[in-house]
């Protein structure tokens, strides 16, 4: 059930009862990101003009310590998800280890662990490029009350109960799943509300849109550099157009509205690729077979990998169902 022009406040208390487990409390987990979402990028969209893009460690001109911008973001997205007394855990990139959260009663009463790409594609922030935060959710999977377990951060991506990303972009969209279709609420800065603009996003049934970085391509398998051939080749509805921005959620998204094809393959010298499973992968996944795409490691369903470290890389490879299976014959045939 969706309004246009809804507010995504409005939309998830209509929306509520969809939720498997107790609603008020994912609602409530919902609200504490994209609250945190509104701070990010208010620093984000300042960038350029303040002291925030330089290294972590650094001091500024006044002499106050330095963040850099995903530091800064993984403070607040950190934060804002302890204060609501939600969740029994964090894992994040920023991150090495695991974050253990008590309860106001100082117990571990909460249901709920997230995993958080707090700001994918930052060096992008240097030369003006859309960036954006990815986040998956769980319900925990041991016992309540008990100190949350790695084992609650290491579940296949098909157990999550809720993701979504937001993109810093020329506007700030907030695109979320609870497993009932992907809903984009863009953000009018002027009152701080997200609104309902994009219902219900579904992947065309075709795209002509391949977004890789074809400067590994020496580096890339045979199936891969083959798959990159019949892509460049004048035959039937080919050649397709050549679009990476190098900033993973912008590069996604436009191709779940536009039609295409988003891969960060393997190379010879990254075996399992660059991107993370739990906090890249995995949620984009949830989000991209919501909206009746694809997405796999070139010969699997990426939602059906059992993690096993909380920073595993995968190889990836997301979009139109068509343009993911092709990928994944052109990977068959050299494997
Ligand atoms: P490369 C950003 O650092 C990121 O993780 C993704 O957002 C992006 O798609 C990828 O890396 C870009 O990596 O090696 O093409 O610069």
């Amino acid at each position: 059930m969706s309004n246009l022009n809804q507010s995504l406040g409005e939309f998830i208390i209509e929306n509520q009862n969809e939720f498997k487990y107790s609603s008020g409390e994912l609602s409530r987990l919902i609200n504490s990101i994209r609250l945190a979402a509104k701070m990010v990028n208010h620093k984000v969209n300042k960038a350029g003009l303040v002291d925030i893009v330089g290294k972590a460690g650094d001091t500024n001109i006044q002499g106050e310590d330095q963040q850099k911008l995903d530091v800064y973001a993984n403070d607040v997205f950190v934060n804002g998800l302890v204060n609501r007394e939600i969740v029994c855990g964090i894992a994040s990139e920023e991150e090495d280890d695991f974050l253990s959260i008590k309860g106001r009663k100082g117990k571990n009463e909460n249901k709920y662990v997230v995993l958080i790409d707090p700001l994918d594609g930052s060096s992008n922030i240097d030369v003006n490029v859309s960036v954006g935060t990815i986040f998956s959710i769980y319900h925990r999977i041991s016992e309540v009350g008990t100190p949350v377990q790695l084992e609650d951060f290491l579940q296949p991506g098909n157990k999550q109960v809720a993701a979504g990303y937001i993109v810093y972009g020329t506007s700030t969209i907030f695109v979320y799943t609870t497993g009932h279709g992907v809903n984009g609420f863009t953000l009018n800065p002027a009152i701080g509300t997200y609104y309902l603009s994009h219902p219900n996003i579904t992947f065309p049934d075709k795209g002509n849109i391949y977004s890789v970085n074809e400067g590994n391509y020496v580096h890339f398998p045979q199936g891969v550099k083959d798959y990159i051939k019949y892509c460049q080749k004048e035959e039937e509805d080919r050649p397709y157009t050549s679009r990476y921005i190098g900033s993973m959620v912008s590069d996604f998204h436009r191709n779940m509205l536009k039609g295409g094809i988003y891969f960060y393959p393997q190379t010879s010298q990254s075996p399992n690729g660059k991107l993370r499973l739990l906090y890249e992968c995995n949620p984009l996944a949830f989000i991209a077979e919501q909206a009746g795409g694809k997405a796999s490691d070139g010969f699997g369903r990426i939602l059906d990998i059992k993690p096993t470290e909380l920073h595993q890389r995968v190889p990836f490879f997301s979009g139109v169902k068509s343009m993911v299976e092709k990928a994944e014959e052109f990977m068959a045939h050299y494997t």
